[in-house]
């Protein structure tokens, strides 16, 4: 078994900054939180920008900017989210991509999320695999549901690898209206994982509190670690998140015991054909 990739999403869209006063919005807080988690064993930034109001967007120019600050000041791949809000249009997240991240993620689907839907339709998919593919970036494939890894089997077969060849998936676990965030649930995923080119990686985030047996559960099957407050602003009953560093922190600390130190940046590169810098 290899080292643990750890990803840290720090900000998502959908907590509000007058809600949760640590999260980092502004681009300068976002560095700063980046390069500390680096420090600390991250080796993927997966992005959401805000505006200076703090709500989310996908101005083009704010993403170019926010991804030439990541990589001037840490050495973290930059995985930007053509996910976006469930409010952002397809036009939009597709020009996620014009910003030239080394990564960005890609989902298998459509999912209730919470009160919203987070609408991927399949030929919203073809395209933004498509595009990634001739601009070389490497998806990671979101996935919400079980069938979703269904779906991403199909793409995959009639469409071709990703940029890079190597097939990672992030299995987001626990959104009120995706899979359930248990060691059952990813259990079965891994399962059909198994059915994906050989070699398919896999890292695993349990929304709220179901972020530890997500962990545990990832860590024991052979997958690594997403940790963010995109994911959980809460740490322990009652007790609200200080930081996305005391979330990664926990991470590096539960791969440790697993005897799966953090991949260095490099090694996370090699690892899931993201060309080295
Ligand atoms: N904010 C969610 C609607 C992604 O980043 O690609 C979508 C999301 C997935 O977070
Ligand atoms: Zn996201």
């Amino acid at each position: 078994m290899t080292g643990t990739l750890i990803t840290v999403a720090p900000t998502g869209a959908e907590s509000s900054k007058a809600a949760v006063p640590a999260l980092p919005v502004t681009i300068d807080e976002l560095v700063a939180t980046a390069k500390e988690c680096e420090a600390l064993g991250a080796a993927i930034v997966h992005v959401h920008i805000r505006d200076e109001a703090a709500e989310p967007t996908l101005d083009r120019g704010r993403l170019r900017d926010t991804v030439a600050a990541l990589r001037q000041s840490t050495d973290l791949i930059v995985q930007l989210s053509s996910g976006g809000a469930v409010t952002d249009p397809e036009g939009d997240r597709l020009a996620v991509l014009d910003a030239g991240p080394e990564m960005a993620s890609c989902t298998m689907g459509t999912v209730n999320f919470g009160d919203g839907v987070f609408l991927n339709r399949w030929e919203f998919i073809v395209d933004l695999h498509s595009r990634m593919q001739e601009r070389g970036i490497v998806p990671e494939y979101e996935i919400f549901d079980l069938g979703q890894l269904t779906t991403l089997q199909r793409l995959l077969g009639q469409y071709g690898l990703p940029a890079g060849g190597h097939v990672h998936v992030d299995l987001v676990m626990g959104v009120p209206g995706g899979m359930p965030g248990t060691a059952g649930a990813l259990v079965a995923c891994e399962q059909v994982i198994r059915d994906l080119p050989a070699g398919t990686t896999f890292s695993a985030t349990g929304i709220g509190r179901s972020t530890i047996p997500v962990m545990l559960a990832s860590l024991s099957a052979g997958g690594h670690l997403r940790v963010g407050m995109e994911d959980t602003i809460t740490y322990a009953k009652g007790r609200a998140v200080e930081s996305n560093m005391q979330l990664v922190a926990r991470a590096v600390g539960f791969a440790q015991l697993a005897q799966r130190p953090p991949l260095t940046t490099a090694e996370a590169r090699d690892l899931l054909g993201v060309p080295a810098r």
